[in-house]
């Protein structure tokens, strides 16, 4: 058998510092970089979230990082590719560290209720077709709790703070890519079914009362489905289904 080609990992460009992971590998892809390409800084100054928000990225605490994709599909499944990052993060995490991650709706991973990683999709596209996306992950690995800002300290964690031994960035990048490699290659082959079920083995707020924030409004109600394309199914208290594309999801007391 002829070995697998890898696409993602094929180049990957290692910085000290940069503003941001995600804008620096957006640029290369407009200047025609090919898919695969994956960008990591030590540092980032100026590290995103979604909304305009800041992602805190200090030097050698975390895996900060990015990656060119070039799917061929239309523009409304961009939505999809944090869960397949999902999937293959928490595989990683399970194989090296013994422990299995909660994935939150749509693009955080906890352990113990406490955030570690966000991702971060941004997409080019053109005649309704996806041109490229950057799939960015932040991965907080060596933190303690000093190194969180005291706001944040409550609701943070890092893998380290959660398993007691430095994490080393290197080891786990190479694997994580590893795996993000054979599960984007599930995606090509099979679509995104096979993912959608173990994202949702590995999510304990299906089922669960939770409120949904959107900038206008909150709703809450019980996880019912995390849907095929990745929003999710809220059943309220009167029984109705809701459809949800986008919001910030909030465990709540039953
Ligand atoms: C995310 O946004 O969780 C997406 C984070 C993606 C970061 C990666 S790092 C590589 C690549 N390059 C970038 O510039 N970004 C990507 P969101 O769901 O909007 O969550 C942002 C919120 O998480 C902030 O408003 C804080 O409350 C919190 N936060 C910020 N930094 C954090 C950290 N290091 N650990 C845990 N929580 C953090």
């Amino acid at each position: 058998m002829p070995e697998k080609k890898k696409i993602i990992a094929n180049e990957i460009i290692e910085l000290d510092q940069v503003s941001s992971t995600n804008d620096y590998a957006y640029q290369l892809a407009l200047d025609g970089k090919q898919e695969g390409c994956v960008v990591v800084a030590t540092e980032q100054t100026t590290g995103k979230g979604r909304l305009g928000r800041k992602w805190d990225s200090p030097a050698y605490l975390g895996l900060w990082f990015s990656i060119i994709l070039r799917p061929t599909a239309q523009a409304p499944a961009a939505t999809l590719y944090p869960f397949f990052a999902s999937v293959a993060i928490v595989k990683t995490i399970q194989k090296l560290f013994s422990l299995t991650p909660d994935v939150k709706w749509p693009n955080d991973l906890l352990i113990n209720q406490k955030k570690f990683c966000g991702i971060l999709t941004e997409a080019a596209f053109e005649r309704q077709q996806i041109k490229f996306l950057i799939l960015g992950i932040g991965i907080n690995t060596n933190q303690t709790p000093a190194d969180f800002l005291p706001e944040m300290r409550a609701v943070s964690t890092s893998i380290r703070q959660e398993i007691g031994e430095w994490v080393n960035n290197q080891m786990f990048l190479q694997q994580l890519l590893t795996q993000l490699d054979s599960y984007y290659s599930i995606v090509l082959k099979q679509g995104f079914a096979p993912i959608i079920n173990l994202w949702k083995s590995f999510c304990r707020s299906l089922g669960q009362t939770i409120a949904l924030k959107q900038p206008e409004t909150t709703m809450k109600g019980i996880f019912h489905n995390l849907d095929q394309d990745g929003s999710l199914i809220l059943r309220q208290e009167n029984g109705q289904l809701v459809k949800i594309l986008s919001g910030d999801l909030d465990y709540l007391k039953k």
